[in-house]
């Protein structure tokens, strides 16, 4: 008994020692730690919130930055070029791309590894793909995860893509500390804006490829939309730059209204902004815990499994069948 008393004690200790080391390589900036901790993350493996709770203290000082936008628009180009300047500014980067299969961007993520191959030799660059294939729901999960391993290895900005379609992707434009909104002329992005609710979380719009014909009323177009929203008063007001991502063009104001955004958040403090990020971010692992808590207790291979039966002998719907189940898991 003692013998077994004490090897629980040894791997315990063992087990905190591993875990320390862990989080003080990744706050060292050590890649390899760090690749290995946001793979398990998105692999969803148990115990990696024992790692993040404990890195979360250290990522306040990174400035999160969003850009979404249809496939095609010119996202990945852009950042590319925001990558570049940053650099030059003596920043380090961390990106985070997401949504690299999907169907609509087919191809995407051999293009946009070619585009970032440049940056792949830099050490302060670290670039991390996830897909949204495979997924459960838990896409969000990953892309805070992922940005707090990135923050706490100390990158200055984090730049995340994502097309921004779906709840998921919603809350993770609300994780950024800065939205930038990429649309290009005459696709009728501005009225897809309207449509999507993008309008409300854009902090910036970047009007794309505006060397082609269109732009101007695409640009009058959004800055109609933008006379029209019921601002808040001290809020910010979103701002329009055009660029030519293909060029360079227009990466340098893009940059400096997103470092007018961040100068603005921190010194008003806008204390609704925080506590929505606080809110979203509690919102998503309330949910993880609650789903992962609910089904332990219910011991789903049997007490669903009687559930589903009693559906197809007709004693019951789905909707009251689910409701009995959450009733069960509260009682
Ligand atoms: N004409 C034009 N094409 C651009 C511009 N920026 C990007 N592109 C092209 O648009 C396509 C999609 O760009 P990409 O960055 O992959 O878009 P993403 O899907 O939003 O990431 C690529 O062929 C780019 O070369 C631009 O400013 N003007
Ligand atoms: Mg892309």
């Amino acid at each position: 008994m003692q013998l077994l008393y004490l090897l629980f004690q040894g791997c315990l200790l063992t087990y905190t020692a591993m875990d320390t080391q862990l989080v003080e390589k990744v706050l060292a900036g050590d890649v390899k730690a760090a690749s290995r901790l946001m793979r398990d993350i998105d692999d969803a493996a148990p115990d990696t919130a024992i790692h993040l709770k404990r890195l979360y203290p250290h990522t306040e000082h990174a400035h999160i930055i969003g850009l979404t936008g249809a496939p095609g628009a010119g996202k990945s180009t852009l950042m590319d070029g925001m990558i570049q300047h940053l650099r030059r500014q003596g920043k380090t980067i961390g990106v985070l791309a997401i949504d690299p299969t999907s169907p609509y961007s087919g191809g995407a993520i051999l293009g946009d590894r070619i585009r970032m191959q440049r940056h792949a030799n830099d050490s302060a660059v670290f670039i991390k793909s996830i897909a949204t294939r495979g997924h459960m729901g838990g896409l969000s999960q990953s892309a805070f995860g992922i940005t707090t391993v990135m923050a706490a290895m100390g990158k200055d900005v984090i730049l995340i893509e994502t097309v921004g379609v779906g709840q998921d992707e919603t809350d993770i434009i609300r994780l950024a500390h800065t939205t930038v909104v990429v649309v290009t002329p005459g696709m009728g992005d501005g009225i897809q804006a309207v449509k999507s609710g993008i309008l409300e979380t854009a902090d910036i719009f970047a009007l794309n490829k505006s060397e082609l014909e269109g732009s101007e009323t695409t640009l009058d177009e959004i800055k109609m939309m933008l006379n029209m929203r019921q601002g808040q008063k001290h809020d910010w007001e979103p701002q329009v730059v055009k660029t030519v991502a293909l060029r360079g063009q227009g990466i340098d104001g893009l940059l400096r209204q997103v470092q007018n955004h961040w100068n603005f958040i921190e010194t008003k403090g806008l204390k609704g902004y925080w506590q929505q990020k606080a809110r979203t971010e509690m919102m998503i692992h309330f949910r993880r815990l609650l789903m992962e808590r609910s089904l332990s207790m219910l011991n789903p291979g049997q007490t669903c499994q009687a559930m589903v039966d009693r559906i197809l002998d007709h004693e019951v719907d789905p909707y009251t069948a689910a409701a009995e189940l959450v009733a069960q898991v509260l009682k």
